[in-house]
């Protein structure tokens, strides 16, 4: 403790000294109030500006946010659901919530977690039933979206997963070995999406098995690259600190993350100690070279190839930039890595064509791939851009969103008197990340912006002591960002994504043939039965396979005996071919339930632990009968 106290009094003494103005750099102490949002200081900065909307659906680049009822939005919205676990879909502009993606999470509705699908696609990992979704990003051919897939993180349990936009159902999910808590996901962007690279934030010995316990010294983390269709972890790179948010560049060669902990401490204090963190760039050619020519060691059980990218290494370089930087994107036409200096009132803008000269050696100083440092506003996170040459920028202390323009960010930079900053909008309260439609993409149109708040104190009707989120949505088609609507959400979104319509093709019904339930059609057909038409009972020792088939408003089966203590699994093919007309199984006092969508075949295992009378019921409202569509379970005492 007293060292601590130390600390900070030297921080704050150096930042007095370095800098007389307060916006110019943040004394520890203040920091730390402010982000915690203890101080007096934080409660005065949320109660700045009026922040009503002024017209209720029109901004002045005269974009309706009005989608009237029967119209379809013009673009998804992906949500992550932070500690939730899971995804949710929005239609922008109406923030008409559509649909939720159970991912990390189990879902009761839906069965995720529970089924026998879901359980194969978790593995090991499905004994966890939190999660925390952080980054959301759809694949991508030559730098637009192509709509195959969504991918995300989880930190809580250092996974990542991947969602089919086909089916919008989750279908793969890894568990990154050496890694712990992957926090920052982004991906290959061109040619086309190969690898998802996922960022390890937390150091650890490595390996982790007890050894080195109390020894930072010897704590590293990983970037790890996974193969998008297999799910594969293809190659890990250790790096010197951690590793924060990151992205990746238009061209498939480099990515670049930021760390804010190149002290490598374990204390909040220890992590704010140097005046400079890094930005870490990776060249992913070297890497993959280093990888075939067999220049790398593996760590513990793990076979994946780990790459040694510390300070010094041919595949990695660190440039050095204001301390405990965050959010890192890569602007849209292609020019930079925009890294948010979070305790630093910059972003940093990194060249990314002067990065074929840094590896080869060509500059004298990292630094020297500094476009610009535009000094923005108080707490910078995350960096979106509009495609017309102006980025935005949230800053979480001054609860602003900065539009501010790129090219004229450099031009101050090299000297010339212009001004860099268009508008800063009042934002309610505390952004994180931010997002404009496309933006993600070359493709970035312009149109929605929307700021990603944590607090929304005095925005919604009170619900007791844990607030909504809010994701204010802003019209920056015009020359002036506008406010136009507020939207509450639930724990918590970081981060979203936002495509166009057409960029999509949905099923509205399941293929026969889809490979999401193709193994329990396989066991079926051991079994001897077709699930298309077949109602049958098999059983296997103290197991029994339950096959039924489901047209509104019937099961197939409608009761069937087991003896207690059997294992019992039941398979519901939906052989409805109408599109919305979902049902579903529930067996009443068994924790079982699951959606059984039109044409899916989708199958749950539990035991049957006690004698007596089960019913089960349709629990998708299907038909004017569906109170009446059930069965029942006849467990005989053992
Ligand atoms: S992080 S609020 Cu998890 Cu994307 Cu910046
Ligand atoms: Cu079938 Cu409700
Ligand atoms: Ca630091």
């Amino acid at each position: 403790m007293p060292d601590r106290k130390k600390e900070i009094d030297k921080a704050k003494e150096e930042a007095v000294a370095e800098n007389p103005g307060r916006r110019k750099f943040l004394g520890v102490t203040a920091t730390v109030g402010a982000l915690g949002m203890t101080g007096a200081t934080g409660a005065g900065l949320m109660l700045g500006g009026s922040g009503k909307a002024e017209a209720r659906s029109r901004g002045n680049g005269g974009n309706d946010i009005h989608v009237a009822p029967g119209e379809l939005d013009e673009y998804y919205g992906f949500w992550s659901g932070g500690h939730s676990g899971e995804v949710r879909v929005y239609g922008v502009p109406s923030m008409r919530e559509i649909m939720r993606i159970p991912v990390f999470n189990h879902c009761s509705a839906s069965g995720w977690g529970m089924t026998d699908e879901s359980k194969r696609i978790m593995g090991d990992s499905h004994r966890f039933t939190n999660g925390d979704a952080h980054h959301p990003h759809v694949s991508y051919t030559d730098g637009s979206h192509d709509g195959r897939y969504l991918f995300i993180n989880d930190k809580a349990n250092t996974r990542v997963a991947r969602i089919r936009l086909d089916v919008f159902k989750t279908d793969k999910m890894v568990t990154v070995p050496n890694a712990q808590a992957i926090h920052g996901l982004r991906l290959q962007k061109a040619p086309k999406t190969g690898y998802v690279f996922a960022n390890g934030e937390y150091i650890i010995p490595q390996p982790n098995d007890g050894r080195d316990l109390n020894d930072p010294e010897k704590y590293w983390t990983l970037w790890s690259a996974i193969d998008a269709e297999s799910m594969e972890v293809k190659w890990q790179v250790m790096v010197d600190g951690n590793l924060d948010n990151m992205d990746a560049d238009y061209t498939g060669k480099y990515a670049a993350a930021t760390c804010y902990n190149s002290e490598k401490a374990i204390t909040l204090a220890g992590k704010m100690r140097a005046e400079r963190d890094w930005v870490v760039v990776f060249n992913i050619e070297r890497i993959e070279a280093a990888v075939r020519n067999g220049n790398f060691r593996t760590i513990g059980d793990s076979d994946v190839p780990v790459v040694d990218g510390r300070k010094g290494s041919e595949v990695t370089r660190y440039i050095p930039v204001p301390k405990n930087p965050h959010g890192l994107n890569t602007s849209t036409d292609g020019k930079y890595f925009i890294a948010a200096g979070k305790l630093s009132p910059t972003v940093t803008m990194i060249q990314i064509d002067k990065l074929d000269d840094l590896f080869a050696g060509n500059l004298s100083d990292e630094r020297d791939v500094v476009a610009a440092e535009p000094e923005l506003g108080l707490g910078p996170l995350h960096t979106t851009f509009d495609g017309r040459g102006n980025a935005y920028t949230t800053l979480f202390l001054d609860s602003q969103v900065v539009k501010w323009n790129m090219d004229r960010a450099v031009r101050n930079y090299n000297g010339e008197d212009v001004d860099y900053i268009i508008q800063k909008l009042d934002v309610h309260y505390q952004p994180g990340h931010n997002h404009a439609t496309l933006a993600e993409s070359k493709d970035a149109d312009g149109k929605w912006l929307f700021s990603l708040n944590k607090f929304s104190k005095d925005r919604f009707l009170p619900v007791g002591p844990l607030h909504a989120e809010n994701d204010q949505m802003i019209d920056i088609s015009g020359d002036e960002m506008k406010l136009v609507h507020d939207t509450p959400t639930f724990a918590e979104p970081h981060d979203a994504v936002i495509i166009r319509r057409d960029q999509i093709t949905t099923s509205q019904i399941w293929r026969r043939d889809d490979p999401y339930f193709a193994e329990t059609i396989e066991m079926a057909k051991k079994d001897g039965v077709n699930v298309d038409r077949d109602n049958k009972i098999i059983r296997d020792g103290n197991k029994v396979r339950v096959y039924m088939t489901s047209i509104a408003p019937n099961f197939g089966i409608t009761e069937f005996k087991v003896k207690q203590g059997d294992e019992v699994t039941v398979v519901v093919t939906n052989l409805d071919r109408i599109e919305d007309l979902s049902h579903g199984f529930c067996l009443v006092d068994h924790g079982v339930s699951m959606e059984v969508s039109p044409q899916q075949t989708a199958s749950i295992t539990f035991k049957a632990d006690k004698p007596g009378v089960f019913w089960y019921y349709c629990n998708w409202f299907c038909h004017a009968l569906h109170m009446e569509m059930g069965g029942r379970m006849l467990v005989e005492k053992a």
